[in-house]
């Protein structure tokens, strides 16, 4: 693997790179920097993904159910991934729907 530095990176690492620091920004606000507890995530989904949340008018509880998948109580980097990979495919989704219709 190459070594990496913040100018080398392209721009598909810089997202992750981006990702990766957003959870670590979100999750180390009550000390613990390894998950989001409930009161983090929560408060990280109606900040950051709000327009997905609009539409549904989502409990705290649904959204704990929808992105803690293996009910832990908080959410973990992996758990943190399926949910931007499952929200990253069903926005292609609805683009691909919006492109059609035009
Ligand atoms: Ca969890």
């Amino acid at each position: 693997m190459c070594e990496k530095t913040d100018t080398n990176l392209t721009k598909l690492e810089k997202c992750m790179a981006d990702l990766i620091a957003i959870f670590n920004e979100e999750a180390s606000k009550d000390g613990d920097k390894s998950t989001l507890s409930r009161e983090e995530a929560i408060h990280f989904v109606r900040k950051e993904l709000h327009c997905f949340l609009q539409e549904q008018g989502a409990s705290d509880d649904d959204i704990m159910k929808f992105i803690d998948t293996n009910a832990s109580g908080n959410v973990d980097f992996q758990e943190y991934c399926v949910l931007l990979g499952g929200l990253a495919s069903s926005l292609r989704e609805d683009l691909l729907k919006m492109r059609r219709k035009k």
